[in-house]
């Protein structure tokens, strides 16, 4: 790997230097992530260096434009704010030619960002204070990005939360059955089956204007977020691959479905999962308190159905890469996908029960 790495890095525009060590992260479902430590003449240096998938994402000229137009925003946003932003921003490099990204041998791209040291991801919450830091910091950052102008956006993946979409392409793997899985799976099918209304919610409010589109992140997982190590504070979203137009009720919704699970997005025994109702209230408290005022009331009392439909919208997701072969999502084992949509499932029926109480909360906070 450490050759490929070299290769890639010396196509970058930045001080020439040797990678004496690669390290492979396994957080994300998608790309390839690698740390990557160069020994340049002025000393040592981390990067991040990404192999983007372009099975998931086959335009990357609009997806490193998106990026880069982006993190320019935030940056000369940070500077106003008298902020570091190379702290809390993601700094992207070109390649010598001036390109946003550059091929390997093999043809796969590539492109490098800065390491943020004295930070971390997580794939769990320590507790509800550092549940609603993190709710907190995703509600500024879609205040940020409410003056960045979204015409210059293209649509990564067309249709990405578009939760009826979702459910017209299961059934169409449904009916293609591509890997032959189909037989094993009948409680599965009936659970999507069952909910197609649900998945078109949403999308219905969004078609007639009862809640806005905005600029939104789309992938609002825990671990893309970078947490300051002393601070405890959120400094940075990192994985801006998915920022388009969208709805606050999917980033609320999808940092809920993995953020106040109480178990991993891939454990395989059920009784362990569900919502914890004190994770949602942390993140609910921080992250309503920073979008009060900002976002329309309607859009706040919707957010507990935003967590339901993000929930059923990832098992479907799940569930029909499992049925096409798993050709999206990366697996390590065999039926992970299949684990992960059961998972999600459960994560749903038990959202289902106690839709009351979240809109309870969510009501508290509104006041
Ligand atoms: C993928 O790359 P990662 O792991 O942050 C996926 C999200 C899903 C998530 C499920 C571009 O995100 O939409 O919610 O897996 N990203 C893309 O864990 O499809
Ligand atoms: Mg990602």
């Amino acid at each position: 790997m450490k050759e490929i790495v070299q290769k890639v890095f010396s196509r970058f525009d930045v001080e020439p230097g040797n990678v004496v060590r690669v390290e492979q992260c396994f957080n994300g479902h998608i790309s390839r992530t690698f740390f990557v430590d160069v020994l340049h003449a002025s000393g040592k240096k981390r990067y991040v260096m990404q192999e983007v998938n372009e099975y998931v994402f086959p335009d990357m000229d609009t997806l490193m434009n998106n990026i880069f137009a982006v993190t320019e925003f935030l940056r000369k946003k940070a500077v106003e704010n008298g902020e570091d932003p190379s702290r809390t921003v993601l700094r992207f490099f070109k390649t010598k030619e001036g390109g946003l990204y550059c091929r390997a041998e093999d043809g796969k791209p590539w492109r490098m960002y800065d390491y943020i040291g004295g930070a971390n991801t997580y794939n769990s919450c320590p507790g509800p204070d550092f549940f609603s830091e993190v709710g907190r910091s995703f509600g500024r950052f879609t205040k940020e990005l409410a003056q960045f102008d979204a015409t210059v956006l293209g649509e990564v993946i067309p249709g990405f939360h578009n939760t009826a979409s979702r459910f017209d392409n299961f059934c169409k793997a449904l009916d293609k059955n591509v890997a032959g899985r189909k037989d094993k799976i009948p409680e599965e099918i009936r659970f999507v089956l069952d909910r197609k209304e649900t998945c078109e919610k949403i999308v219905k409010m969004l078609a007639e204007g009862k809640i806005p589109l905005r600029v939104t992140h789309n992938d609002t997982k825990l671990n893309n977020i970078l947490i300051d190590d002393k601070t405890q504070k959120g400094i940075c979203i990192i994985d801006l691959d998915t920022i388009m137009p969208g709805s606050v009720l999917y980033d609320f919704g999808d940092a809920i479905r993995f953020g106040a699970s109480t178990a991993a997005e891939d454990e395989t025994d059920l009784d362990k999962v569900g919502v914890d109702m004190e994770m949602f209230s942390a993140f609910s408290k921080g992250y309503v308190g920073e979008l009060k005022g900002f976002i329309t009331d309607e859009e706040i009392r919707l957010l507990p159905l935003g967590a339901l439909v993000i929930t059923l919208e990832t098992g479907i997701r799940f569930l029909t890469d499992y049925l096409d072969g798993d050709k999206y999502f990366h697996i390590a084992r065999e039926n992970h996908n299949l684990d992960r949509a059961r998972n999600q499932f459960k994560l749903v029926a038990d959202m289902e029960k106690k839709m009351s109480e979240m809109e309870k909360i969510i009501k508290g906070f509104m006041k």
